[in-house]
């Protein structure tokens, strides 16, 4: 039975990483003083690693040899993504990034019909909140009983621990709920827990490997403006509704 759905945020709530995350970043290394400038293509690179701070590390790492690291260096990457944080809750507040198309109804749904809402996310707590309080009416407490994001767990997705997490606090076993996700890391992370998964890709993740998900999709659709179905037959309706996931999770058993 389907007791809950859990849900990724960056990509799959909302396409926060091109125009939120990126130029938050950018807008962090130019604080600092240092000539690092992410544009779409290399972000689409720096994204095989989760977790901001990880992603400066490896953007160190991978591209910048030539940056010759201070002995403080751990500290800098702290400082840079505080100030990475700051700007990005900044911009959200102007004028913010919208849920993609069907969330908001299915979260809606959802929660008219009991089934509990929880988030398994990478990305700091006050972005999430950032993102969601224009978003949703009401406190988001009333929305998701669970926020797990962040450093919460040190091993980050595509490790399981994020939703081994989420599940621990719902206090239920994987079997009965749903994760939704749009990346690869973000399928590892959530089928690694052993969760039935539901994808809807973006740019970044059209063509990552999804294997052993229920469904890959365009996004979750709205009446009159449907859904597609990635690599699969879709089923007559337009949108994502409770009935379908239910489906989805059936064919797990
Ligand atoms: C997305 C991420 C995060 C964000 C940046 O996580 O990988 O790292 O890009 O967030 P998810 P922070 O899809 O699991 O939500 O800079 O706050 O770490
Ligand atoms: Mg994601």
């Amino acid at each position: 039975m389907l007791k809950a759905l859990i849900f990724d945020v960056d990509g799959t709530l909302a396409d926060t990483e091109r125009d939120g995350h990126r130029p938050a970043f950018n807008a962090a290394f130019r604080e600092f003083g240092l000539d690092w400038e992410w544009d779409v293509p290399l972000y689409g690179k720096l994204l095989e690693v989760t977790g901001g701070k990880e992603r400066i590390r490896f953007y160190v790492e991978r591209f910048r040899p030539d940056f010759s690291q201070p002995k403080d260096f751990d500290d800098l990457v702290v400082a840079l993504h505080k100030a990475k944080t700051r700007h990005y809750v900044e911009l959200l507040g102007q004028g913010g990034i919208p849920l993609r198309r069907g969330v908001k109804r299915l979260l809606s749904e959802a929660r008219d019909a009991g089934i509990r809402l929880a988030i398994a996310t990478t990305t700091t707590p006050e972005n999430v909140t950032a993102l969601l309080r224009p978003a949703l009416e009401g406190d988001i407490s009333e929305w998701f009983e669970v926020i797990a994001a962040g450093d919460i767990v040190p091993a980050k997705k595509p490790a399981p621990d994020i939703y081994f997490w989420a599940l621990d606090k719902l206090k239920l076993d994987a079997a009965n709920c749903m994760a939704l996700e749009d990346s690869e890391n973000g399928v590892r992370s959530s089928t690694g827990a052993g969760l039935r998964t539901v994808v809807t890709v973006n740019d970044y993740t059209a063509d990552h490997p999804f294997p052993g998900v229920a469904a890959v999709l365009s996004d979750l659709g709205e009446p009159g403006q449907p859904f597609r179905m990635i690599g699969g037959e879709a089923p007559e309706q337009d949108c994502v509704d409770l009935e379908l996931l239910r489906r989805w999770h059936a064919l797990a058993r």
